[in-house]
Formats: C-alpha cells, sequence, structure tokens
C-alpha cells in the first residue's frame, strides 16, 4: 500500500469505519468498498496467484504465484509491467534464477524508490525455517542482483515472513509464528533502523492491541505510517480468514484496537495478501472465493467515497449546503477530500 500522506490516509481510515458502521446508519462523510473484482486472466490463472505488491509509479506490480508454468519450482516471485497507468497489466515474467530457486520465493514487497525488493524464502543459507531476503538493482532498468539474507538480527531459527517495508525504508514489519515473546500463532513485528545505511534494531513485538492468541500475519504498512493492514483468522470475522486493519494518530501513538474491513471484502472464503494502489483508491487482496481462475487469484476492490455529510442517510443538496458553508475551512465534517 502506498498512499502519499495522511491526507489519503485519512479517507481510507474514514472507509474503514464506514465498512464497519454503515449498517448502524449513523455514516457520514465515509467511504466504504466496492464489489470486488478479479484482476483477470492475463495475471491470474489456474495456479495460485497472490501477495501482490505494487510499485510507487503505479507501472510494476510483484507477486507471487505457486508453481505456475515457466517458475523455478514451490513459489516463486513474477513481476507484471504496463507502460502508463492507463493500460493493463502485462504478461507477468518469472524473475528468473537468479531470484528463483527451486525454495519458496514469496511475498515480494518493492521499496518506494524501486530499487530494493524484499521477500522471504526458506532457501538454503538463511539462519532456519523462513527468513526475510533481499535484493536489490542499480536502476529501474538494471537486473535484479542476487539475494541477500537479512541477517541475524532480523532473521533466526525462528520463523519470519511476509515483510513490508516504509516508505523511509526505516521500518520492516513481518510476521514470525513461533519466534519467542510472541502470543501464538503467527504475530506481527517491526525492526527499525536510524538510516537506510544503518542496521536493523532487534525486531519488536506489536503488543496485545495488535496480536493475539490467534493469527495475525502478513502485514502492509501505509505510505504514511498511520494504518497497518494484515490478515487474521481471531474472532469477529466473517469467516477462514480476513483482512483487518490497525491505525494510529501518528507515528508516536500505539496502534489501536484493528478493524475487520467489513463483508464487501471480506468473505467465508480466505482473504488475504493485502495491497493498495498509489491512488489511494482500489484495494488488491487475495482470495481463492469462487468466480477466480483456480486457486488464489488476486482480486481489486474500490474504495468509494460516501459524502453524506449530515449523516441522514440520503445524499443531497443538504449535504451540498454544509459543504459550501465550509468551503475553504477544515472543518473537520466536510474535509473529506480528495473528492470536492
Ligand atoms: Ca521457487
Ligand atoms: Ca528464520
Ligand atoms: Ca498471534
Ligand atoms: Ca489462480
Amino acid at each position: 500500500m502506498k498512499w502519499q500522506n495522511g491526507y489519503r490516509m485519512r479517507i481510507v481510515l474514514i472507509g474503514v469505519v464506514a465498512a464497519v458502521v454503515l449498517g448502524g446508519g449513523n455514516a457520514k462523510a465515509d467511504f466504504t468498498f466496492g464489489e470486488p473484482t478479479n484482476l483477470g486472466t492475463t495475471v491470474n490463472s489456474s495456479a495460485d496467484e497472490g501477495s501482490l505488491s505494487v510499485s510507487a509509479s503505479c507501472l510494476e506490480s510483484y507477486f507471487a504465484s505457486y508453481n505456475k508454468p515457466g517458475g523455478h519450482g514451490h513459489y516463486d516471485i513474477w513481476v507484471t509491467k504496463r507502460k502508463t497507468i492507463d493500460e493493463d497489466w502485462g504478461s507477468p515474467v518469472n524473475l528468473g534464477p537468479t531470484i528463483n530457486s527451486p525454495s519458496r520465493e514469496i511475498a515480494p514487497e518493492i521499496s518506494s524508490d524501486g530499487l530494493t525488493l524484499y521477500f522471504h524464502s526458506d532457501r538454503p543459507g538463511g539462519y532456519g525455517d523462513r527468513d526475510i531476503w533481499m535484493t536489490r538493482r542499480a536502476s529501474m532498468s538494471d537486473h535484479w542482483r542476487e539475494p541477500e539474507n537479512l541477517g541475524p538480527i532480523v532473521n533466526s531459527p525462528y520463523d519470519e515472513a511476509h515483510p513490508s517495508i516504509s516508505s523511509d525504508g526505516l521500518s520492516l514489519y513481518f510476521n514470525s509464528d513461533g519466534r519467542p515473546g510472541g502470543y501464538g500463532e503467527a504475530d506481527l513485528w517491526v525492526a527499525t533502523r536510524l538510516t537506510t545505511e544503518d542496521p536493523w534494531s532487534p525486531p519488536v513485538h506489536l503488543g496485545p492491541m495488535v496480536n493475539s492468541s490467534h493469527s495475525e500475519f502478513n502485514p502492509e504498512i501505509s505510505a504514511d505510517g498511520l494504518a497497518l493492514f494484515f490478515v487474521s483468522n481471531r474472532p469477529g470475522g466473517f469467516g477462514g480468514q480476513d483482512l483487518w486493519v490497525t491505525i494510529r494518530a501518528t507515528e508516536n501513538d500505539d496502534w489501536d484496537t484493528p478493524l475487520n474491513l467489513g463483508p464487501m471484502v471480506n468473505n467465508s472464503s480466505g482473504d488475504g495478501g493485502p495491497a493498495l494502489y498509489e491512488d489511494g483508491f482500489t484495494l488488491y487482496f487475495n482470495s481463492d472465493r469462487t468466480g477466480g481462475m483456480g486457486g488464489k487469484d488476486i482480486w481489486q476492490a474500490p474504495i468509494i467515497p460516501i459524502v453524506d455529510i449530515n449523516g441522514d442517510g440520503i445524499v443531497d443538496s443538504a449535504d451540498m449546503c454544509i459543504m459550501v458553508d465550509h468551503w475553504g475551512t477544515d472543518e473537520p465534517l466536510c474535509d473529506i477530500g480528495p473528492m470536492p
């Protein structure tokens, strides 16, 4: 997910709240999710596809696929590209044997500058179980170099998986199932560093507000660092595993109680792999719900504004009048941009 600033992030947070409270009839100036659609047959196939990561340029999307023809065994990382954001995604290309191996390479995460690709793997050369690896390239047109293990500060004999890098490159979120200090099943952790040249600090467990005895995994940090999407099988969902989000007011605040993304996105299928498009109005995720090409597919759902400012359940001229009365002000009731 790659929102550029708090302005957009607030929209999405409102949207998440809307998804939760709309049934109560008290929604106003809210957003919700539209009907998810399958990303289509160019990217999806009868193999498993998931773990999408969209570049900041919106011209590259990395994803993982299991035993997709043309791969190197088990999960591999693939990329689909396009020349402009108005074009459809092109045919996926395997990242090749420098990156992919007979082991699993999965959960790609492209850095905001497009020059580092994180992923997790159980390939030889790690510290045990799954580890987080990265590969770099000198420029957007260069080839990805030989992957490097992130080292024994971040990785351990236990499980480290599903990296998500903050837009400033200074916080690395991941999940671990079994790392000492967890609450049971997978939990979310974060490692930080002072600059991108500094080593990573020992990972910190995200604590009891976010983690539970159920599974919390596949974190996805927003570009402004104020929303953390993840997947969980915790109670309160719609069956299987669901997408959830926790938010915080500033990067110095604690994470708040996680919210389920609601029934438009989550259903009784297994839903996971959250990613967000640069424009802040598209949520990507993977699911094995009906209507796909087989196995897991990548789906997208629009994030839709609801401009019911006075909360009477109708979007009409009364809402517009309130908007006009506060035009050019910072009245929070109306500050729902970027839509006018
Ligand atoms: Ca592989
Ligand atoms: Ca490990
Ligand atoms: Ca847990
Ligand atoms: Ca599929």
